[in-house]
């Protein structure tokens, strides 16, 4: 009588230790972004991804870089410091080189091109050395948009030569690097945090993103004019923990990767939006938006990369695969 009245009431105390305890047991999901809370992308994960999985997933966003600077996410991820991040291909062809294929100027050509390129069956195995050899899982693509150039200059802009000696701030990797002197701009590499001030100062005379984020950051107070290269159509992964997924029930997987393509969806649409709506946005700024010689453009950055080292690390018959999508 006595040891079962025992084991009752431990049984009981462990219940009431254990139902609160598992309660507050939710996985954290931080988050490490230098974009703000207001673009597309992380209104999309704050606002489909979080609730989605919120039975089980606390999602802690960080914005402007406050966590982690602009391109130590992945290591922090591999490190087991960070859980979550909006990646980009540049920063994952600092690790594997092949990556930098989808850095290439003028190759992705639109926002559903780049979904098929992610789902494809050649981008598997590249997924899976991410997974195996970072601990990182790129579970679902992000359209960014088409990056154009926005330049304090006045200097008209028609082919890649009038960007001779142009400051152009790109971000601090070499395949970002690469891509600024392929357009045959100088490129100085700055955090995207310091670009407002670059341009205020005068530090850089230009900097290249999409048309959302431009307005975002209202990088239209400090600079004259947009050139529509469209030079690239930027994609970001969401990349999350191998760790953290493996902790998880296959449920709570299969949760947490439809809630991360229901959230690049939504982003995808919003951002495809505004990319049409804005650029009457800038001209009622006072900027001049204007579309160059994009066939010279394009001529030129696809030259340098296939002749560059780049091109040497991509896959064979890569480019034409995705090309063929
Ligand atoms: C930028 O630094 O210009 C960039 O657009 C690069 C992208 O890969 C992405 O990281 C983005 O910044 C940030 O998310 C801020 O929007």
């Amino acid at each position: 009588k006595f040891l079962s009245t025992v084991a009752a009431v431990s049984a009981g105390a462990a219940v009431l230790c254990t139902i609160p305890a598992f309660a507050a047991d939710k996985v954290t999901l931080r988050m490490s972004t230098p974009a703000t809370e207001t673009d597309s992308r992380t209104v999309a994960l704050s606002t489909v991804f979080a609730p989605a999985i919120a039975e089980f997933a606390e999602y802690q966003p960080h914005y402007n870089a406050s966590l982690f600077k602009q391109g130590t996410e992945l290591e922090a991820i591999a490190r087991g410091n960070l859980e979550m991040a909006i990646t980009s291909a540049q920063e994952l062809a600092a690790i594997f080189p092949e990556f930098s294929i989808f850095t290439a100027g003028y190759l992705h050509k639109d926002a559903e091109h780049q979904k098929k390129v992610f789902a494809a069956d050649f981008m598997q195995p590249l997924k899976q050395k991410v997974e195996d050899e970072l601990g990182v899982k790129l579970l679902s693509v992000m359209y960014l948009g088409r990056r154009q150039l926005n330049l304090r200059t006045d200097k008209e802009v028609k082919t890649p030569a009038d960007l001779a000696g142009v400051k152009l701030r790109m971000p601090g990797s070499d395949a970002w690097q690469f891509l600024g002197k392929a357009l045959g701009a100088s490129p100085v590499p700055m955090a995207f945090t310091e670009v407002y001030t670059g341009l205020q100062t005068g530090a850089i005379d230009g900097q290249d993103n999409p048309l959302p984020t431009n307005r975002d950051v209202k990088f239209y107070e400090v600079t004259k004019q947009i050139v529509l290269t469209s030079h690239l159509v930027d994609l970001n992964y969401i990349a999350f923990s191998k760790k953290v997924w493996d902790s998880l029930t296959p449920e709570q997987q299969a949760a947490v990767q439809k809630a991360a393509d229901d959230a690049a969806e939504s982003g995808r649409q919003k951002q495809l939006a505004l990319e049409s709506e804005l650029e009457q946005f800038f001209k009622d700024k006072g900027l001049k938006v204007y579309t160059p010689d994009v066939e010279a453009f394009r001529t030129h950055v696809q030259k340098q990369y296939l002749e560059s080292d780049f091109s040497k690390s991509w896959p064979e018959g890569m480019v034409d695969k995705i090309n063929a999508l």
